[in-house]
């Protein structure tokens, strides 16, 4: 059993990165519910990145979407989230949304359009150079959507070409984080489709190249706290972006709809000894009704929620049910732990970080929901991560 003393310890140290994306007006491709306050600028979405770290403690840094977040000064935006008690993450590219893109990005039949994705992956790189970001996220919508539409071999000789290019960009202290989804825009394939594709192409690259897990990028009922003790155990998994998921890719609040995935795939990341900086704990989510700032607090309690259940887990008992065979004795020690209501032990943890215990409750009395909605007047144009 883990001592409570290091459990907190644990805790304490455990960082969450909030995407700048999720603070702003996003929906489906249905209907966008603009909700009044959001975010005009990046600053503004820094600013209430820094609310939630300010109430939970374990939000430090905020995730960056290029061009979303483009300005004509990043040293300048790093200064302003530093003064505001943030530090700017990880950068996303995006290589989806240009025209251009209709047929893919570094993996596009036409050399010209590869050229073009490629620029912009060196320009995330200069970037990060001014922001100090260590890691690169780079997750790809190229694919196709009928059968014979492209050469799926080729396509992928063009993914590594790009791949290899922009690695090679990369300084000593940069990573590459390569990002896998099962299906969604492309239909027939997805170039990145899984985590096999995306550890194959990290080991080409080489150690600063490493798998991203996004939650929900997988097929229903695929075990995804396999893949992370696998990509763990090789030493390739690079990053979360959590969230939750019902059918698709739907971008809730993570540990919503399957908690105990959430805390399996948490035991994990302890066993594989990934409690650490080497591992970015990212939220990758679009809060389409829900007001955005409380709901990524919640994520953030959520993720600590499941971490402390897996911190809980006694794992010598556990080692020696395993080991004689004693599979209801194994569960049950596992259950054990997931049974354990941690709120109070998160709450003890807060209030020794001088936070109050419940971080919902105090953003509800701080004012600042009210504040951004009066001043915020002339919000940022309804649209995903706009
Ligand atoms: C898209 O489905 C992926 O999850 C991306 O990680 C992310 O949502 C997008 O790149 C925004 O940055
Ligand atoms: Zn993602
Ligand atoms: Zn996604």
């Amino acid at each position: 059993m883990t001592e409570p003393a290091a459990v907190k310890a644990a805790l304490k140290n455990q960082a969450v990165e909030t995407p700048s994306w999720a603070y702003g007006n996003s929906g489906t491709r249905f209907k966008v519910f603009a909700q009044a306050g959001v975010p005009r600028t990046p600053q503004e979405k820094l600013e209430d990145a820094a609310k939630v770290h300010e109430f939970t403690g374990a939000a430090p840094t905020v995730a960056l979407h290029i061009p979303w977040d483009k300005v004509d000064d990043y040293a300048a935006l790093a200064e302003f989230a530093q003064d505001h008690g943030v530090k700017l993450g990880t950068v996303n590219s995006n290589t989806f949304q240009d025209d251009d893109y209709k047929l893919g990005s570094v993996c596009h039949p036409d050399a010209a359009v590869r050229r073009k994705a490629l620029d912009h992956l060196f320009e995330c790189v200069d970037i990060m150079d001014a922001t100090g970001s260590r890691d690169l996220k780079l997750w790809f919508a190229d694919g196709t959507n009928y059968p014979g539409q492209d050469d799926v071999r080729e396509r992928q000789d063009r993914l590594a070409e790009a791949l290899a290019a922009v690695y090679e960009r990369l300084g000593d202290d940069q990573r590459l984080l390569l990002e896998y989804k099962f299906f969604e825009p492309a239909f027939y394939t997805t170039d990145v489709p899984d985590w096999g594709t995306a550890y194959a192409h990290c080991l080409k690259l080489g150690p600063r190249a490493q798998v991203v897990v996004d939650t929900g990028h997988h097929a229903p009922g695929t075990n995804i706290e396999f893949i992370v003790a696998t990509l763990l155990r090789e030493g390739r998994l690079g990053a979360f972006d959590f969230n939750s998921r019902f059918y698709a890719d739907d971008d809730l609040m993570v540990g919503a709809a399957d908690p105990f995935q959430l805390f399996r795939i948490m035991y994990e990341v302890i066993r594989g000894g990934g409690l650490t900086s080497d591992v970015a704990f990212m939220l990758d989510q679009c809060h389409n009704i829900e007001a955005k700032i409380p709901a990524i607090i919640r994520s953030v309690m959520n993720v600590q929620e499941a971490t402390a259940k897996a911190l809980l887990v006694d794992r010598e008992a556990l080692a020696v049910a395993q080991r004689s065979g004693d599979v209801l004795e194994a569960n049950a020690v596992l259950m054990d732990a997931y049974n354990t209501d941690v709120r109070p032990l998160l709450a003890e943890v807060r209030e020794e970080l001088g936070l109050d215990g419940d971080p919902i409750a105090a953003y509800r009395r701080s004012g600042w929901a009210e504040r951004i909605t009066a001043e915020r007047v002339g919000g940022q144009q309804a649209g995903w991560g706009a």
